[in-house]
C-alpha cells in the first residue's frame, strides 16, 4: 500500500461543508468520505489496472509470478483495455447528452415544442459557418442544424466529422491525419473501441490507447461542441454574471428546489414558469417567502452563467457547489425537491431524501433509482412538466413546515464572497477590447505566461476534496499563469471564494497589473465540465490567431481531482490536441510500464500531448510552468 489513506481531519476544504458534514455524522449518516475509508484497503491489482473480468475465465491479476491472463492476454493490454472502456463510456455519455439537446431543438424547430429560442443570432452564426442559407426562418435553422448534429453523432459511412474538418486548425487536422486519429462519428467510434475491448481482439495496448484519442476527438467534435452551441442557442449564451455560491445560500423560508446534473434547459424552464403569478401565489399561500431554484454541479454552472437575466433574478438562489457535497445539500434539511437530471446523482441520495423529507425525482431515462419517482424531460411537454414540478415543491415545502420535527441545519460560517461567472472566448475577449491580438500581446510579453484550464471533478482520494483544486490554482496564477476553471473545479473555487476579482491580489505582479487594468480575475470560470469544448474554443482562436498548432501554445490542461469517466475522454480530448494534460489522482495504469511511458512520455512524437502524473500541487505547476516556458520558446514569444 504506498497510498495514503485518507485523513479524517482532511475533507471537505470549505467551512460550510464542514459544518453540514459533521450534522450529518451526527444525525446518523454517511457521506462519500467515510464511506471511502471504509473502503480500505482497495485492491492494488485494480488500482494498478491489472484486472480483467471480462470472460467468464477470469477474473484474472497479473502480477509478476503470473503474467498472463487465462488468454494468454499480458498487463499491457488489460491496463489498455480497461482505460478504453472508460474512455469509450465517457464519450458516450457526453455524445448521449449532445443528441438529447439535438432532439429538443429539432422538436422546436418543428414546432412541436413551446420552448423558446433565446440565442437565435447564434443558430444563424454555426447554420452560415455549416453552409446554411441563415437568413431562412429560425425554425427552420433549427431543424436543419439539429438534423446536421444527429447525423453527426451517429452517421455510419466512416466520413469525418464535418466538425472537425471545420474547426481543427489547419496544423492538427495534419498530425491527425498522418497518425490515424482522424475521427468519424462518436457512434461508429465507440461501437469499433467497445468491440476491440472484447476478449482476444485487439492484443495491442498501443493501438486501444490510439483508439482512446480518437474517441477523443469525437468526444470534442460532436459531443462537447454540441452540447456548448446547442446549449446556447436554447438557453441563451452566457454572460457575465454574479451569483451566491455555496450552501448558505439555501434559504429555509422559500420553496427549494435544487437542480443537479448537467441537462440543464428543463431547470431553466421551471424557473421561467416558477415566475408565472399562479406559483408565486401558490408559494405565499404556502407560508413561503418566494420560490428559489439553486444550482449545483455543472447544470448549477450553466444555470449560473445565465442568472443576470431580469426573469432569472428572484428565482435563481445560487450556486450551491460540487458532486462531494450533494449529500449535504439535502441534509440541511431545507430542500424541497431535488431534480437529478443526469450523472453525479449519487445512490446514496435516497438515503438522504428519505431521512430529511426531500422529493427526488429523476429527468431523464438514463437516472433510475428504485422507488424514485420519474418525470423524464420532453420538450412536447415541456410546460406541463415545469408546472408539476412546481407544484409538487409548494406541496413538499407544505410538508416541510408541518413537520415538527424537521431539523434544519444551515452553516453558521459566513457567507462566500459573490462569485463572478459567465466567461466564454467573447466575454474574455470582450474584456480585453474585443480583441485576441491584444491578449496574445500581454502573452508574448509574458505578463501572463501561460493559460491553464484547471477542469474536472473533485475526488475524495488522499485527502484532497478540493485541496488540489486550490493548491494547484493558487500555484498557477502566483507564477502568471492564468486559470480558465470548468466543472467541479470551478465549484470548488467558488466555494473556496476564489472566482473574484480580488484574487488578483494574490497573482504574481504581471498577471496581477493586467488583471487589474481589465478588470479580469485570474481565475475565470467558463461553466461546466461539458464546457472544456468552449475553452478548446479559446484554445483554436488563439493557435489559428498566432498561426501554430495547438501543440505550440504555451496552455496545458490539469484535471487535479479526476473522478469519473467523462473526464477520462476529455482528458484524451485535450491529449489529442497536443496539450500537456496534469491528471491526479493517477488513472489505474502503473501496472503497465509501456501504456504508462506511452501516456506521459511517448505520445508527444503522436500528438505533442503527453499526461503529467503528480500528485504533488507545487511539483505539478513546476511541471506545468516548464512546459508554458518550453512552449514559449518555440513560437518566439521570448
Ligand atoms: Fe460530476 Fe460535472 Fe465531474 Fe463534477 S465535474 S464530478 S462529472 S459534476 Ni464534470
Amino acid at each position: 500500500m504506498s497510498e495514503k489513506v485518507v485523513d479524517a481531519g482532511v475533507m471537505h476544504q470549505d467551512k460550510q461543508s464542514q459544518e453540514i458534514h459533521a450534522a450529518a455524522l451526527a444525525q446518523g449518516m454517511s457521506t462519500v468520505f467515510e464511506r471511502f475509508k471504509a473502503q480500505q484497503p482497495q485492491c492494488e491489482f485494480c488500482k494498478q489496472g491489472l484486472s480483467c473480468q471480462l470472460c467468464s475465465d477470469g477474473p484474472c491479476r497479473i502480477s509478476e509470478r503470473k503474467p498472463l491472463g487465462v488468454c494468454g492476454v499480458n498487463g499491457d493490454v488489460i491496463v489498455a483495455r480497461n482505460l478504453l472502456q472508460l474512455t469509450a463510456i465517457g464519450t458516450a455519455a457526453n455524445n448521449y447528452q449532445c443528441r438529447n439537446l439535438a432532439k429538443t431543438l429539432k422538436s422546436i424547430g418543428e414546432g412541436k415544442s413551446s420552448i423558446k429560442i433565446k440565442d437565435e443570432e447564434k443558430l444563424r452564426r454555426m447554420c452560415q459557418a455549416l453552409g446554411y442559407d441563415h437568413e431562412k426562418p429560425v425554425k427552420e435553422l433549427a431543424v436543419l442544424f439539429a438534423d446536421f448534429m444527429l447525423n453527426e453523432i451517429g452517421k455510419q459511412n466512416d466520413e469525418p466529422l464535418a466538425l472537425m474538418d471545420m474547426f481543427a486548425v489547419e496544423q492538427r487536422k495534419e498530425v491527425w491525419k498522418k497518425t490515424g486519429l482522424y475521427a468519424t462519428s462518436p457512434a461508429s467510434e465507440v461501437m469499433t473501441a467497445l468491440t476491440k475491448c472484447m476478449t482476444n481482439i485487439s492484443n495491442d495496448a498501443v493501438d486501444l490507447l490510439k483508439t482512446a484519442l480518437r474517441l477523443g476527438n469525437a468526444n470534442e467534435y460532436a459531443g462537447l461542441w454540441g452540447i456548448t452551441v446547442i446549449q446556447d442557442i436554447i438557453m441563451g449564451t452566457a454572460s457575465l454574471t454574479s451569483a451566491q455560491t455555496n450552501i448558505a445560500c439555501i434559504d429555509p423560508d422559500t420553496v427549494n428546489i435544487i437542480a443537479n446534473g448537467h441537462q440543464p434547459i428543463f431547470a431553466s424552464i421551471i424557473m421561467d414558469k416558477a415566475n408565472d403569478d399562479a406559483f408565486q401565489s401558490a408559494a405565499k399561500e404556502a407560508g413561503a417567502k418566494g420560490i428559489k431554484l439553486y444550482g449545483s454541479l455543472c447544470a448549477g454552472q450553466q444555470l449560473m452563467n445565465v442568472s443576470a437575466r431580469e426573469e432569472y433574478k428572484d428565482i435563481f438562489g445560487g450556486q450551491l457547489g460540487n458532486w462531494i457535497q450533494e449529500e449535504l445539500f439535502i441534509a440541511t434539511g431545507a430542500v424541497d425537491m431535488f431534480l437529478m437530471d443526469f450523472n453525479c446523482a449519487v445512490p446514496s441520495l435516497k438515503d438522504y431524501a428519505d431521512k430529511y423529507g426531500t422529493k427526488l425525482l429523476s429527468l431523464d431515462q438514463v437516472v433510475r433509482f428504485p422507488d424514485v419517482e420519474s418525470l423524464d424531460f420532453d420538450p412536447e411537454n415541456a410546460e406541463e412538466q415545469a408546472a408539476k414540478v412546481l407544484s409538487d415543491s409548494i406541496s413538499q415545502f407544505k410538508a416541510r413546515k408541518a413537520d415538527k420535527s424537521r431539523v434544519i441545519t444551515l452553516p453558521s460560517a459566513e457567507k462566500n464572497p459573490e462569485a463572478i461567472a459567465g466567461y466564454t472566448t467573447e466575454t474574455v475577449l470582450k474584456m480585453f477590447g474585443n480583441d485576441i491580438n491584444t491578449y496574445i500581446a500581454h502573452m508574448k510579453e509574458g505578463s501572463i505566461k501561460g493559460a491553464v484550464a484547471v477542469a474536472g471533478c473533485t475526488t475524495v482520494r488522499s485527502g484532497q476534496g478540493g485541496k488540489m483544486i486550490q493548491d494547484l490554482t493558487m500555484e498557477l496564477i502566483k507564477r502568471d499563469i492564468m486559470v480558465i476553471g470548468a466543472g467541479c473545479c470551478s465549484s470548488t473555487h467558488q466555494n473556496l471564494g476564489m472566482s473574484t476579482r480580488e484574487m488578483a491580489k494574490m497573482a504574481g505582479a504581471k498577471l496581477r497589473a493586467v488583471c487589474e487594468k481589465y478588470d479580469v480575475p485570474p481565475i475565470v470560470s467558463y461553466g461546466s465540465c461539458t464546457d472544456v469544448g468552449k475553452i478548446l474554443d479559446t484554445v483554436a482562436a488563439l493557435a489559428w490567431t498566432i498561426g501554430c498548432d495547438t501543440s505550440e501554445l504555451p496552455v496545458a490542461a490539469a484535471v487535479p481531482e479526476y473522478m469519473e469517466q467523462k473526464a477520462i475522454a476529455d482528458i484524451f480530448t485535450t491529449l489529442s490536441f497536443g496539450l500537456l494534460t496534469h491528471v491526479s489522482p493517477e488513472p489505474m495504469i502503473r501496472g503497465s510500464e509501456l501504456v504508462t511511458k506511452y501516456l506521459t512520455e511517448d505520445m508527444v512524437n503522436v500528438t505533442g500531448g503527453r499526461m503529467l502524473l503528480e500528485d504533488d500541487p507545487v511539483k505539478a505547476a513546476d511541471a506545468i510552468e516548464a512546459h508554458i516556458i518550453d512552449r514559449r520558446k518555440v513560437i518566439n514569444f521570448d
